[in-house]
């Protein structure tokens, strides 16, 4: 058995390790952040269960720490008091970001976890089948439930060589992101192997794992061996360790290899992770602005690196420098170190431990500004700077453009020394609250909501006949930041009726007003869409909302796999075309009839779709299991969930 068999299999509940087949698997532990957080828990709080069932589950506070409004503080508060409800352990904000966190001082090999955001696959660093996906389904783990997948595809990445100084993890990921793109690989795993990866210690792996996301695959694993034993003793959790490796005879779907000596520095150009090319190719290129951070690259092993890089020199006067890091261990070991310095006299902004930038909540670039981020995600508009020129690199290709005020290839200027990770870290988890030390000065069953915490919508039933209209029709690699968008209007994830006024702002800003006068007059709204369809994070608003504002489902080219779940808990049905030009004559308002929905979905799932304005037809279906087709019909999974209360299931 390769890495991935070993783990799902020792946590398979139903189902078959065969590829494609749904299998369910037992989860170890979970982690939600406050964005995705408080929707989650309404959900869990309606479940009527008393305590978390998992081994572990931690709620996060790191995405929306910066915003004016009363609505962060409400949203914390609420978690901080159903945390200390639930005997959930609760990271409060300024701790730091939740991936960059769980390795450090939860995830362990060989567990199980789930959260409810796409980078979870960080995890994968130090040997756990670690997935992102809707706050749903984390609801349902930390309730004691299964998760549910398709098994996977294992795609063996076989590294030898060594890589050289100046080139790191994220040139790798991304030079996997070049073969594999970022569509097209629902369904596998990238399972890390060969005699490379012992020269990558834990940090580095965690970058690969964590960006694996922007591939779409389901996650990404590294095997636990002897560098990950060290990781977790410097964290002082030796006893967490366990080896896992692959047999030698291990069987996998494909092999793709890479000489980590001949990685060149590469960056995701403007607006995919997957538009790779080469730093030579674009050096020379102005910079207005530089940042360091997010889940993937703001570990000690990338700021050291940074911060030893900065030593005795100044940022170029014409580029704004600015440095998030990981978490507080992070921050604590460089000012130990004396290299917190380095960074304040070279003229780094210093900017708060958590996602801050990356997810367009502060450090919007200027108009058309040329900006070199280490975080995972360039989508068009995602920085608050719809003009701005993303482009996603590593820590010491962002050093060296801080410096000379241009894009310049590391390998072309002075590199740092190899950073070795610390006999052991400075261990202190103040800002942690676990059960003992989580009061929030009230009676522990009182759960606090201020007026920003809504309520989670209720869905409808499916009806016989969806008639409906094309209210939006969109092209390939719509991103669920194109769907639902974050930044300025995250601090309206706990309030559906608000957050729903921005679904698809920067495609079509009307969309809420006619999806809600299309509801008002009895007819479905229906997304029409090209390839790719919902890349990128696990929010499960991008389903909520829209459901909110009656639509009823999706019609695309294709579709990527949290989002696709996303839809199916939310009772909105995943179509697929069954021939991609049928795409080509939808416009915008047409009117469709689907008849008989619930027979064809109950069936094989393959249905007519009456073009009434356009007078044609064409063939759609929808690929559910038999779980999934139970959830769709009864309009969501809460709903099912609901039905089965009344009836005193306890399944
Ligand atoms: C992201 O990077 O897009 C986010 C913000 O972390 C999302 C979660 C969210 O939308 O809250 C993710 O990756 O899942
Ligand atoms: Fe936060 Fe960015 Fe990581 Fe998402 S990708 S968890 S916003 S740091």
């Amino acid at each position: 058995m390769n890495v991935t068999e070993k783990i799902l299999s020792a946590h398979l509940i139903s189902g078959e390790l065969k590829p494609g087949r749904e299998i369910a698997i037992k989860i170890d532990q979970t982690l939600t952040q406050d964005a995705t957080g408080t929707m989650a828990y309404l959900q869990f709080e309606s479940m009527g269960i008393d305590r978390v069932q998992t081994e572990l589950s931690v709620s996060y506070v790191d995405h929306n720490t910066d915003q004016t409004g009363f609505e962060n503080a409400d949203d914390h508060a609420y978690l901080q008091s159903v945390a200390q409800k639930y005997g959930i352990i609760f990271s409060r904000a300024g701790n730091g970001i939740c991936h960059q966190l769980h390795l450090e001082r939860f995830g362990k090999p060989g567990k199980t976890l789930i959260g409810s955001d796409s980078h979870t696959t960080t995890g994968g660093g130090i040997g756990m089948i670690a997935i992102g996906a809707g706050g749903l389904d984390v609801a349902v783990a930390m309730g004691g439930g299964a998760f549910y997948m398709a098994s996977p595809s294992v795609v063996k990445v076989n590294l030898t060589g060594k890589l050289r100084l100046g080139v790191s993890a994220k040139d790798v990921i991304l030079k996997v992101l070049e073969r594999y793109g970022s569509s097209g690989n629902v369904g596998r795993v990238m399972e890390y192997a060969g005699e490379g990866v012992a020269t990558l210690d834990v940090p580095s792996r965690a970058t690969i794992t964590n960006m694996g996301t922007e591939l779409g695959v389901t996650t990404s694993v590294f095997p636990s061996d002897e560098v990950t034993r060290r990781f977790l003793a410097a964290q002082g959790r030796e006893e967490d360790w366990v080896a896992i490796k692959a047999d030698p005879d291990a069987v996998y779907a494909e092999v793709f290899d890479i000489d980590l000596s001949k990685v060149e520095p590469l960056a995701a150009g403007p607006h995919n992770p997957a538009n790779v090319m080469t730093i030579s190719s674009i050096a020379g290129k102005k910079v207005n602005q530089v940042l360091i951070g997010s889940c993937t690259n703001s570990s000690y092993r990338d700021l050291k690196t940074v911060a030893l890089l900065l030593k005795d020199k100044k940022v170029h006067p014409d580029v704004s420098v600015g440095v998030a890091a990981g978490s507080r261990q992070v921050v604590l070991q460089l000012i130990k170190e004396n290299l917190f310095e380095n960074l304040v006299m070279a003229g780094v902004r210093i900017l708060e431990n958590a996602c801050g930038f990356c997810i367009g909540l502060n450090q919007s670039p200027g108009t058309d500004a040329v900006s070199l981020r280490t975080s995972n995600r360039n989508f068009e508009g995602r920085s608050g700077t719809k003009s701005a020129q993303v482009y996603l690199v590593s820590p010491e290709t962002a050093v060296a453009a801080a410096l000379t005020g241009v894009i310049t290839a590391p390998t072309t200027v002075e590199t740092a020394p190899e950073v070795a990770i610390p006999e052991k870290f400075i261990l202190d988890d103040t800002m942690f609250l676990f059960r003992e030390t989580a009061s929030v000065g009230v009676p522990e069953t009182e759960i606090i909501r201020g007026p920003n915490i809504g309520k989670v919508p209720v869905g409808e039933q499916l009806p016989a006949k969806i008639k409906g209209i094309a209210t939006i029709k969109v092209g390939d690699k719509i991103t669920t930041d194109h769907i639902m968008p974050a930044g300025a209007r995250l601090k309206y994830r706990s309030n559906i009726p608000e957050y729903s006024k921005y679904v698809f702002e920067q495609v079509d800003q009307q969309f809420h007003i006619k999806a809600l006068e299309n509801k008002t007059n009895g007819m479905a709204n229906i997304i029409i869409s090209g390839d790719s369809y919902g890349q990128g994070s696990s929010r499960e608003h991008a389903a909520m909302c829209p459901m909110y504002l009656g639509v009823r489902a999706v019609i695309a080219k294709s579709m990527e796999r949290i989002h696709f779940a996303n839809l199916v808990n939310f009772g909105i049905v995943p179509f697929i075309f069954s021939s991609s030009e049928a795409y080509d004559n939808i416009d915008v308002n047409d009117v469709l009839e689907l008849d008989d929905v619930i027979n064809a979905i109950n069936a094989d799932g393959r249905i007519e779709v009456r073009n009434i304005t356009k007078n044609s037809s064409f063939e759609i279906y929808t690929d559910l299991t038999e779980r999934q087709k139970a959830i769709v019909l009864a309009g969501g999974l809460m709903n099912q969930i609901a039905a089965k209360q009344k009836q005193g299931s306890t399944e």
